[in-house]
């Protein structure tokens, strides 16, 4: 059965048993009071506003039956997956692998790395850990989209201008359709939030659709 979203610039129209919900990063470093985001001074707050607009996301797509995949960035404990591009980046007192106010900074297994308890992955659901911003890079997601014959996506998380922009780049050009959400999507800074929804709508969506979670969720 196909369903159609109100979305921007036009509806989004999509079949659910081949649509699946991603949802970016929502690590404990990035969104907690006391983790990496905080202590290098961010008002997680800015983030936090898309935890409860994303769990009804959430809830609604398991009640539909959807695919959901959770992604994670960070690193190997011995930092072989980190480039020395990315490691030097910033030049930053604090770096990747480092020690952080919840444990290793991105690092895979430590406190911060993990997922927010209010969107805990359950059994079934594919955890994406991935070294870079874009999700289909050095993962097996496209593997794991097209298993399960997923043709669109609808994607959540943070940052909107970073690991969610640069997935969505990613998957338009290996030809998923991808809706982003508004409120479910969020960034320390909110002008380049509003930039980065402006700019994958634009030019009759050129790099997707965007819609708040009412309008999903009024869909489903
Ligand atoms: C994400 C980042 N997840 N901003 N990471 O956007 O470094």
């Amino acid at each position: 059965m196909t369903v159609s979203v109100a979305a921007e610039p036009y509806d989004f129209a999509m079949v659910p048993a081949r649509t699946a919900l991603v949802i970016i990063d929502m690590q404990r470093d990035f969104l907690e009071t006391g983790g990496f985001g905080d202590a290098l001074g961010n008002d997680v707050g800015l983030l936090r506003t898309t935890i409860a607009p994303t769990a009804s996301v959430l809830a609604a797509a398991r009640a539909a039956g959807m695919v959901v995949v959770h992604t994670r960035e960070g690193h190997r404990p011995d930092l072989s997956d980190l480039s020395p591009a990315k490691h030097r980046r910033g030049n930053f007192q604090t770096k990747i692998g480092d020690a952080g106010p919840m444990g290793r900074i991105l690092v895979r297994g430590e406190p911060g790395h993990g997922i927010i308890a209010e969107l805990a992955p359950i059994a079934g659901e594919p955890v994406i850990d991935k070294p870079g911003k874009g999700a289909f890079f050095a993962t097996d997601l496209e593997a794991i989209l097209r298993g399960r014959g997923i043709d669109r996506l609808i994607v959540a998380g943070v940052t909107t201008e970073v690991c969610v922009h640069t997935t969505v780049r990613e998957a338009n050009d290996r030809g998923f359709d991808c809706l982003v959400l508004s409120d479910c999507t969020g960034s320390y800074f909110p002008e380049f939030h509003e930039a980065a929804l402006a700019m994958i709508k634009a030019q009759g969506g050129i790099f997707g659709w965007v819609a708040t979670s009412q309008a999903l969720l009024a869909a489903l």
